[in-house]
């Protein structure tokens, strides 16, 4: 029961998330975009996320130091918080990125540009496969711990 009425809050969560919060990701112009998730579709384990970062003109962005955090809407979630690394102009891959969760993602990717400005996104990813039990739920974890 008590799992149950968490995704309901989970649930309810997430459609506030989408009806309070219209989202001005600031992207500052620049096109940011997960391009590739492997495996595909997403599962719970590790994962591979590429984004590709791209000016107003199209042309790939370089040296930017881009994270890339995985989180979900229910209360309690450990987000997952990884560095990529820049395998070809413009294109970024996670490092060590896993999904700790079946369900809902969200990915927030955050950029700092070689000039020092920075952009964020975040895009939606729903439906990653697996348990979507989290050790949140022990009783260790409901003590605060
Ligand atoms: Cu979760």
């Amino acid at each position: 029961m008590v799992t149950r009425f968490a995704l309901a809050l989970s649930v309810l969560a997430a459609l506030a998330l989408v009806a309070c919060n219209p989202r001005s990701d600031d992207t500052g112009g620049l096109d940011v975009r997960i391009v590739s998730i492997a495996p595909d579709p997403a599962a719970v384990g590790d994962a591979t996320l590429t984004l590709e970062i791209r000016d107003l003109e199209g042309a790939p962005v370089s040296g930017a130091t881009v994270e890339v955090e995985g989180t979900m809407t229910h209360a309690g979630m450990e987000p997952v918080i990884v560095a990529t690394e820049e395998t070809s102009d413009g294109t970024y891959v996670t490092q060590d990125f896993a999904f700790t969760m079946g369900g809902d993602w969200v990915i927030i990717v955050r950029a700092i540009l070689a000039d020092g400005s920075t952009a964020e996104q975040r895009v939606e990813l729903r439906g990653v496969q697996g348990e979507m039990k989290m050790d949140m739920n022990s009783d260790k974890a409901k003590e605060g711990n």
